[in-house]
């Protein structure tokens, strides 16, 4: 296997707005390849799990409300450099930031419904993948 590995969510405001398949057509238009990948929706608790490293940011509870409020799609990509080339991507985290092309600034709608997530280094892309997926779900 190639590359580098990196974990994604697109978002409830992104499926709700029926971006799954643009969003899934630029990262593979980008050279991701997907490695593992589930249709699913978290509990409030898992995403608070998920997001345990913000518990004492003031966007916790909306963050956790809001990532448990409907589906998601989750997803391992590799690629070189996966992690440094998807955050770039995706674009900045508050959408009016993000530069032009980037999946935020085209689907985001806050900044707390940003439309996608991005691990942030390799060993939180590890960490993250292994909260979503097993050896036996990766091809
Ligand atoms: P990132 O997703 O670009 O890595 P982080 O700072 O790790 O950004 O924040 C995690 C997530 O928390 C963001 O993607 C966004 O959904 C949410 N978030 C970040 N900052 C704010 C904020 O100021 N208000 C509301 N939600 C926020
Ligand atoms: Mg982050």
């Amino acid at each position: 296997m190639a590359g580098n590995i990196t974990f994604t969510m697109i978002k409830p405001d992104a499926v709700e707005a029926n971006n799954i398949g643009p969003i899934l057509a630029m990262i593979n238009k980008a050279g991701f390849r997907i490695l593992a990948m589930k249709y699913m929706r978290l509990t409030k608790a898992q995403a608070g799990q998920f997001y345990e490293v913000h518990k004492e940011r003031p966007f916790y509870g909306e963050l956790t409300e809001y990532m448990s409020s409907g589906p998601i799609v989750a997803a391992v990509l590799v690629k070189d450099n996966a992690v440094a080339d998807y955050r770039k991507l995706i674009g900045a985290t508050d959408p009016s930031k993000a530069d032009e092309g980037t999946i935020r600034k085209l689907f985001a709608k806050s900044i707390a419904a940003n439309a996608v997530h991005g691990s942030d280094s390799d060993e939180n892309a590890n960490i993250e993948a292994d909260f979503f997926f097993s050896k036996l779900e990766r091809f």
